[in-house]
């Protein structure tokens, strides 16, 4: 239960801060934006659990001019009273001492950790400055910094300027807020960047069922921009944001919230006419898009309750019909969300749930759940619903007459028309080696002429691949230009996808900058998004980027890859340039296309990340399905695509 009585006494004290300035990656993974974005997390983290606990119902995030990000709840305020181990205030330990909070006592009742869970003393340490205040009936106020002593020939980190003061000023607000700027002297970038804040503080107000997140960003007059997010049916609402657009088999969507052995389960899914799944789980409000046990005991508990269903239904008439798992969960969208302590991640990114007890739990609270809907009769349209997708979808599955060549293609053995289009590289080390998959046999021409034939392999496409998002897998499979793909990789697909088997370091994709090109790039991003995400959040894919422009004269060329950069490349050239417009690829030869798009020390490529799996989900249905509507929607109010750090965006639609 919550600890109402929790004082500065129970705070435990473990490490100082000039460690976190010495290897800031050790603490934050990284010193690029995603660092940057972490130490912000941490404040919003203290400030979600003051909230989880029933303290705090509003948050509010503030971006400001001078770079510094402020965030503020109503809760019961951090702890001013004398900490008696430590002989300074609460504040002071919370921002000064590693590790210091009431989530790592485990006498606390709290769901805190895991990815970030290394504590506010972080982000001090991290910062120029930090201010905090407390409201509890009268202000309080405390200040750190950061500065190079010159007399001791070193950083000193997060160091308060004065203890903790009671202002005296009178309050009726109850609460905290804090204000920090990053230290431009530790990160590559201190530019925040609203889109990736926005997104989570979304994401946590749908997981903070009723919970008020405001964001506002000051920093651009011209671009001013405040959002509230709050959602009164939580997990629900998600869902339904999520299949905004898509065909419903049912509404409102299957909800339950349960504990079960000290693990908090709550669940909400609605299926579409889609042919994908989209499930999404989050531990203590991180998002797990490697899955882990939670995930597992629920789609194993779905399948079982379902099963059990379908053996008893009308609706199935043929009794010797085997549903697979994998049928009842077509077209589902669904969020599970599980607190729970002491959490173990696993899992290439750490980003797994690895934590046998959730398995457990979760299926047999899920089961239950499930059950108790059955026997309420209203529901029943709810669960025929579900029978009749399964059943569209394990019809497909079995009627697929060539279901040997599928599973051929699905591993990806479909030697005799490989051999004949891909380049491969002579380098059998898979780590060092790249595969370009380039639009058009002309440019796949110069490409195989133009390319490192140690590590760089060519697979020219001929025709455009088939868009994964409106179709079944069987369907998808069909597909030679799939197939080829799929069968270069050497990973497989779907659930027999392995990563260990990956043939090549890095995929780019290599197209035209044109609209046929920005059709394919988004039709290969989407298939490797729907049938081989790890592939995508490990971040193998590439999208490269050939020059728009050439400015040359005599013996001086320069390549342009956007209208910016052309009046730079023509002042470099100088008086009497001569300027030649690339249409495609096709029209460089293979030493112009090794210059600009293949030479690893000189070419402009991006890579493809998932921020943030469902607005990646969402997106990509918006884009590539059936909603018309949608779609043109989002396109005129997304007019301006340089956003950098999203999927889609990167496609250049
Ligand atoms: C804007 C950031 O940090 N709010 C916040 C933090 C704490 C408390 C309340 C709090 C927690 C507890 C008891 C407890 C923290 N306290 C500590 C520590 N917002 C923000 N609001 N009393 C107050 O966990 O039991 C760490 S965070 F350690 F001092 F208790």
């Amino acid at each position: 239960m919550p600890n109402n009585d929790y004082n500065t006494q129970d705070i435990k004290i473990l490490e100082g801060l000039e460690a976190v300035r010495v290897r800031p990656g050790m603490y934050i993974g990284s010193t690029g934006t995603r660092g940057l974005h972490h130490i912000l997390w941490e404040i919003v983290d203290n400030a979600i659990d003051e909230a989880a606990n029933g303290f705090a119902q509003k948050i509010e995030v503030v971006l400001y001019k001078d770079g510094s990000v402020s965030v503020e709840d109503d809760g019961r305020g951090i702890p001013t009273d004398i900490h008696k181990q430590a002989g300074v205030s609460g504040v002071q330990v919370v921002f000064t001492k590693l590790h210091a909070g009431g989530k790592f006592n485990n006498d606390n009742y709290s769901y805190s950790g895991g990815l970030h869970g290394v504590g506010a003393s972080v982000t001090n340490a991290l910062s120029e400055w930090l201010k905090v205040e407390v409201y509890k009936k009268t202000v309080y106020k405390m200040e750190f910094r950061s500065y190079y002593d010159a007399q001791k020939k070193k950083m000193i980190s997060g160091e308060p300027v004065a203890p903790l003061i009671d202002t005296k000023q009178k309050t009726d607000k109850h609460g905290t807020f804090v204000r920090f700027k990053p230290d431009a002297k530790v990160f590559e970038t201190v530019e925040f960047s609203l889109e990736t804040i926005a997104k989570r503080l979304k994401e946590l107000a749908f997981l903070n069922k009723g919970l008020t997140i405001k964001l506002t960003d000051l920093r651009d007059d011209d671009k001013f921009y405040s959002k509230t997010f709050k959602y009164d049916g939580g997990l629900v609402d998600y869902v339904l944001y999520l299949n905004e657009g898509k065909q419903k088999m049912f509404d409102p969507p299957i909800y339950a919230k349960t504990e079960k052995d000290g693990i908090l389960i709550e669940f909400a899914i609605q299926h579409t006419d889609s042919y994908t799944e989209s499930i999404f789980s989050f531990v203590n409000n991180i998002p797990t898009p490697e899955g882990g046990t939670h995930e597992v005991g629920f789609k194993s508990a779905v399948t079982k309750v379902m099963n059990a269903y379908a053996s008893g239904s009308s609706l199935v008439k043929d009794k010797t019909l085997k549903f697979e798992g994998e049928d009842f969960r077509e077209g589902m969208t669904a969020i599970i969300s599980v607190k729970m302590k002491n959490v173990e991640f696993e899992g290439q990114t750490k980003t797994k749930l690895g934590n046998p007890e959730a398995k457990a739990a979760v299926e047999s609270a899920t089961i239950e759940e499930l059950e108790n809907m059955l026997k309420v009769k209203k529901n029943k349209s709810v669960f025929d619903a579900m029978i009749s997708k399964a059943l569209g979808a394990a019809k497909a599955r079995n009627a697929a007459k060539h279901a040997k060549d599928i599973s051929r293609a699905k591993n990806g053995a479909d030697n005799a028309r490989l051999i004949g289009k891909l380049a491969s590289c002579s380098s059998r080390k898979a780590e060092l080696n790249e595969i370009f998959i380039v639009e058009g046999d002309s440019a796949g021409g110069s490409a195989k002429q133009g390319r490192d034939r140690q590590h760089q392999a060519i697979l020219p496409l001929r025709g455009k691949p088939l868009n994964a998002e409106k179709k079944r897998i069987e369907e998808v499979l069909n597909n030679e230009e799939i197939r080829i793909i799929i069968g270069a990789l050497g990973t497989g697909i779907g659930n027999d996808f392995n990563i260990a088997n990956l043939n090549y370091d890095k995929v780019i994709i290599l197209a035209d900058a044109d609209q046929d090109g920005a059709h394919i790039r988004s039709i290969l991003l989407t298939f490797f998004f729907r049938y081989m995400k790890e592939l995508v959040q490990e971040g193998h894919v590439y999208i490269g980027m050939p020059p728009l422009y050439k400015v040359y004269k005599k013996d001086v060329t320069e390549y342009a890859y956007d209208d910016n950069e052309l009046q730079k490349a023509i002042d470099k050239v100088g008086k009497g340039y001569k300027l030649q417009r690339y249409k495609g690829l096709g029209e460089m030869n293979p030493e112009q296309l090794w210059d600009t798009t293949l030479d690893p020390k000189k070419r402009v490529m991006t890579q493809v990340t998932i921020e943030d799996a469902a607005e990646a989900d969402k997106l990509i249905t918006t884009l590539m399905g059936d909603d018309i509507e949608g779609r043109k929607n989002y396109i005129s109010e997304h007019a301006n695509f340089n956003k950098e750090d999203s999927f889609m965006s990167k496609v250049g639609l």
